[in-house]
């Protein structure tokens, strides 16, 4: 898509504080971080929302999801103390359409979630 903020930062097209990234997915630093760390993973490929993903998507969403444990290792982030978060559709607070994971870390995260 390329219209789309996060397939340029996969495109490098505009700049972003890459983490770890690989043949499948990209983990940078979210731009308005909601904890001291806060983590974006997503897929280089365009898939706007969890709700839109298909069967032909499941090693991909299985390489997103195992991610994050690359992610944590690469930041030296306890491996049993973050949560991952999934926001989809508009209602639920999601505002780039292309897939992404939340990782937050570094305080406490209270249940709900807001
Ligand atoms: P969501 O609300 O779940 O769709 O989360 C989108 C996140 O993306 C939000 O926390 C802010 C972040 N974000 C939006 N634009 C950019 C950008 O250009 N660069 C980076 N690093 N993060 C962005």
């Amino acid at each position: 898509m390329s219209d789309c903020i996060f397939c340029k930062i996969v495109r490098k097209e505009i700049p972003a504080q890459i983490v770890y990234e690989d043949d499948v997915v990209v983990a940078f630093k979210d731009i308005n971080p909601a904890a001291p760390t806060h983590i974006l993973i997503i897929p280089r490929e365009h898939i706007s929302s969890i709700a839109v993903a298909e069967a032909s998507h499941q090693a991909i969403l299985g390489q997103l999801l195992l991610a994050s444990q690359k992610v944590t290792a690469a930041l030296g982030i306890e491996p049993d103390n973050h949560r991952l978060v999934i926001n989809t559709g508009a209602n639920a607070g999601q505002t780039v359409f292309h897939l992404h994971v939340h990782l937050l870390a570094g305080r406490n995260l209270g249940w709900p979630p807001g």
